[in-house]
Order: C-alpha cells, then sequence, then structure tokens
C-alpha cells in the first residue's frame, strides 16, 4: 500500500479534486464505479501527479496506508449509502471514510452513527467552489472527530485556497458540522444571487438600462464593499451577447431559475430551529414562483396591465441608492445565516465558531467576498455576539444604507417590480429595531381563542384573561 489517500467517485467534483491532491505531492488511490472514468482520470492527467487507479472496490482499498482516509464523492443521497454499505467490510478498524458530496446533515449524523458502531471514522466534508474550486482550491468545511482530522487536516490544508497565508479549510466540529454549515453556506449563496437578480431587475426595467451598461454597474460596484466574487461574475454575464441571436445572453435564457436542495434544506432546518432567515426564504421561493409557469401565464392573461410608477428623476441616484439597499440586503442575509448556523451548533453541542466560517468563505468558494473580513473581525471582537448587525461596522453600513433601502423598495413597489429578497430584509431590521411588535396583539388573540395564555409588561407571571365571562385576569 503506498496511497496516503483515497477517492472514490471521479465525475468532474472527484476527479479535479482528485487532480488537486496529486498535484500537492500527496500520493492518490484512486476508484469509479464505471473504470472509463478512472482510466481516462490517468490517461489525461496522470503525469501530474501520484496516482494509483483500481478497477475494483478490493484493490482500491488494499492500495491505501493504514489508517486509511477514503474520500467518496458520487451523488448524495442513496449512491453515497451504496459506496459506503460497499467499503466498510473492506476496511480496518481506526480507518476514516470521507463524504464530500452535499449531503443532508441528517444523513451524515445518521452515518457517523452507524460507523462509529464499527470503530471507524466518518467525516462529513463540505466542499464549495464548484469544479473550478476542487481543481484550484476550494473551501473546506470538515466535520468529524479530532483524530480525524489530524490525518486529514494536513492534506486538505494544503489543497484547500488560501487568502493572506490562511488555507480555506477548517476543522468546523463534530460529526455533521461541515455538512450543516455547507447547507447554510448554500442558503446564503441563494439570497446573495436573488439579491444580484433583484438589483438587475431593478436598474434594467425602472433606470432603463441595457445589459451591457448593467456590466457596467457592476464592475464599479466590484471596486468597493461588494466586492466579491458574485458580483464581479454578474459583470461577465451581463456583458456576454449571445453568438445565435445577437442579443444580450441573459435575454435567450428562460427565466426559469432550477435548484438543487440545499436552499430548501437550509429554510426546512431554520423553521424547526426558529430562525428567521427571510432572505434566504424569499430567495428560495422566488426561484419556486419563476417554475411556476402555467400560474404566471395565466396571471399574465388576467392582470396585464403594469403599474405606472413615478417616473425616476435622478437615474444616477437611484442606481447609487440600489448598491446601498443591496449592501443592506446583504448584511441581514449573512446575518440571518450566522444566525442559523450558531442555533444549530447550540442545538447539536457542535461549538462551531462562526469566525472561522468566515475566514474560510473568504476564497474558494461561490460567496466568497471582501466583506468577510469585516464578519470575521466581528466575531473576532465579540465571539458571542447576539447579531451581526449590531456590531459597529455592519451598523454603520446598515444605517447609512437605510434611507436609500427604503426608496429602493417604495420604488420597486409603485414599479409593480418585485424585489422579495430586499423587501423582506428591510422588514427583518424594521421588525428588530421596532420598540414595539404587534405581536402583542396576535398573543392577545391566541389567549381569546384557545387560552394560550400571555405575560405582561409590567408584572412577571403567565396570564389569561375570562374572554366568555366577566372579562376577569386570572394568573395561570
Ligand atoms: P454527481 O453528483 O453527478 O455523481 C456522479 C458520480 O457518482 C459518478 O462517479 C458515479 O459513478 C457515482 N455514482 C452514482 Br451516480 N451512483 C453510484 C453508486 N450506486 N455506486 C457508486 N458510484 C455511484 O457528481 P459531481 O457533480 O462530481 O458531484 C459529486 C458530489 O459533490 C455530489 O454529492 C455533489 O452534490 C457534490 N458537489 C458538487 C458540486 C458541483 O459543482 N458539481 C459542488 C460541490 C459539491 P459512475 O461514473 O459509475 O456513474
Amino acid at each position: 500500500a503506498r496511497a496516503t489517500i483515497g477517492l472514490t467517485g471521479l465525475a468532474v467534483m472527484g476527479r479535479n479534486l482528485a487532480r488537486n491532491i496529486a498535484r500537492h505531492g500527496h500520493t492518490i488511490a484512486v476508484h469509479n464505479r464505471t473504470t472509463a472514468k478512472m482510466t481516462a482520470l490517468l490517461d489525461e492527467f496522470g503525469d501530474e501527479g501520484d496516482f494509483v487507479g483500481s478497477e475494483s472496490l478490493e484493490d482500491f482499498v488494499a492500495s491505501i496506508q493504514q489508517p486509511r482516509a477514503i474520500v467518496i464523492m458520487v451523488k448524495a443521497g442513496e449512491p453515497t449509502d451504496a459506496v459506503i454499505d460497499a467499503l466498510v467490510p473492506l476496511l480496518d478498524e481506526g480507518d476514516i471514510v470521507v463524504d464530500g458530496g452535499n449531503a443532508h446533515f441528517t444523513d451524515t449524523l445518521r452515518r457517523e452513527q452507524a460507523l462509529k458502531e464499527k470503530g471507524l471514522h466518518f467525516v462529513g466534508m463540505g466542499v464549495s467552489g464548484g469544479e473550478e474550486g476542487a481543481l484550484n482550491g476550494p473551501s473546506i468545511m470538515v466535520g468529524g472527530s479530532d483524530d480525524a482530522y489530524e490525518k486529514l487536516g494536513p492534506i486538505l490544508e494544503s489543497i484547500a485556497a488560501e487568502v493572506d497565508g490562511t488555507p480555506c479549510c477548517a476543522h468546523v466540529g463534530p460529526d455533521a458540522a461541515g455538512h450543516f454549515v455547507k447547507m447554510v453556506h448554500n442558503g446564503i449563496e441563494y439570497a446573495d444571487m436573488q439579491l444580484i437578480a433583484e438589483s438587475y431587475d431593478l436598474l434594467r426595467s425602472v433606470a432603463g438600462l441595457e445589459p451591457a451598461e448593467i456590466a457596467q454597474v457592476f464592475r464599479e460596484w466590484n471596486d468597493g464593499d461588494l466586492e466579491s466574487f458574485l458580483i464581479e461574475t454578474t459583470a461577465v454575464v451581463l456583458d456576454h451577447t449571445d453568438a445565435i441571436t445577437g442579443k444580450p445572453f441573459v435575454d435567450v435564457v428562460k427565466d426559469v431559475a432550477e435548484q438543487k436542495g440545499t436552499g430548501r434544506w437550509t429554510v426546512q432546518n431554520a423553521l424547526d430551529l426558529g430562525v428567521p432567515v427571510t432572505g434566504i426564504a424569499e430567495a428560495t421561493f422566488a426561484r419556486s414562483l419563476s417554475g411556476h409557469t402555467e400560474q404566471r401565464a395565466a396571471a399574465r392573461k388576467v392582470f396585464d396591465t403594469e403599474p405606472e410608477g413615478a417616473p425616476l428623476d435622478d437615474r444616477d441616484a437611484f442606481v447609487d441608492d440600489v448598491r446601498a439597499a443591496l449592501y443592506a440586503s446583504k448584511v441581514v442575509a449573512y446575518a440571518q445565516g450566522f444566525d442559523q448556523i450558531a442555533a444549530g451548533s447550540d442545538e447539536h453541542g457542535w461549538g462551531v465558531d462562526p469566525g472561522a466560517m468566515a475566514t474560510i468563505w473568504r476564497g474558494g468558494c461561490i460567496i466568497r467576498a471582501q466583506f468577510l473580513d469585516r464578519i470575521k473581525e466581528a466575531y473576532a471582537d465579540e465571539p458571542d455576539l447576539t447579531t451581526l448587525l449590531t456590531t459597529p461596522y455592519f451598523a454603520n453600513a446598515v444605517t447609512e444604507g437605510a434611507d436609500a433601502w427604503r426608496r429602493v423598495v417604495a420604488t420597486a413597489v409603485g414599479a409593480g417590480v418585485p424585489t422579495p429578497a430586499f423587501s423582506s430584509s428591510l422588514a427583518y431590521f424594521d421588525g428588530l429595531r421596532r420598540e414595539h411588535l404587534p405581536a402583542a396583539l396576535i398573543q392577545a388573540l391566541r389567549d381569546n381563542f384557545g387560552a394560550h395564555t400571555y405575560a405582561r409588561v409590567d408584572r412577571d407571571g403567565t396570564f389569561h384573561t375570562a374572554w366568555a365571562g366577566d372579562l376577569s385576569e386570572v394568573e395561570s
């Protein structure tokens, strides 16, 4: 046995990750259910490093030094279970099985428990950055035992993206902590993309700019606080002209956004935890709405009148307002995502360090952005902070942007341009900062029809009013 690590599942992600590992001087055993993918990898890229290819799972396992570290990079769900089931009988106590796919964290909890009972380490590894990241440096979120990380950490840190000399790879916590954090990361990505899409819609539909002009606006925005991979990429996409029609590329793409499920998982889990992730939820629902093409067609027939928004009197000022609204909404979406990470960590006793997440998302992944440095600093100053929103830098950003944010949402409503993520983020901000919420009326109603009781502002205790009787109040 001469390989220091093994990887099975050589589709786009696995193949690139294997090449990345080999390029960093680690001898890697490679395997794929369909052998042709393994031989193709060796034929095309065998000279990039030291690969040990095997056709059978038995030979593959035998080619790895003990205690073995084996990365599974196959389709999430049943295929992952099938590979684990086939591997486990071939392994020895102390071996480490790593799932690098986009597993639901509850699957990872179950698998970790099952393998622990067999004396094996199971690691749930979130890998962000798509194919390009897998090859040239992803962001890696590792969940598993300390022993497992001790062995894997040096290899993973060597292949991860790097920012300011710090690898974008961290031991997030035990068992499913890594996959949980990767899930929320993807949820934040949904929110970020929705906010960018709403900005584009406003610049085009309200400000009347053409895609190429909007690309220029995004390039300018990328010079400031908003500097990020997604803003930069938006400029590239909006600048692209379709070769067949000569139209802006964005106009030939069907306006139906698909989803693989991580956004939905994030929202489902947030509901379970009771964390209001309004930005991520609206982004997920906006994708769903775009997919209801029949309902959309029916609605267009019945509601064909466009509201007449007030004409813009200063286009440049509006563009700048949209920038401020985008930044403020983005701060809210990230603050909500970090709340969910904290709540998930509490629920499962993972001890996740949110600042470390901001640190490893600065490179390699789709949501890499300048402002993650500010989040990292906020957690360094105050590790147990209540919400990112109230830390000095972000409080200032949101306060400074608030008037512009309101003008943008009001303009969008007037013009009939839907901005669910902008609007819900603003509503969340207003909800948090409001002295009194109408939740008081909700509690009173609940007590009226369901005797659900209420707390009073002036006295401790739990109370009920005899609504059907003499309206007297009793302490319960
Ligand atoms: P896919 O998700 O398309 O999976 C294809 C791989 O799964 C192939 O190697 C295939 O083997 C193998 N496989 C299947 Br399907 N069923 C199997 C089974 N029953 N037994 C053994 N192998 C089986 O590949 P991917 O896009 O490279 O993604 C890999 C993982 O990484 C996924 O979990 C994905 O969610 C995650 N991920 C993807 C991205 C991305 O940008 N694509 C980013 C981050 C994470 P075969 O060749 O024999 O059919």
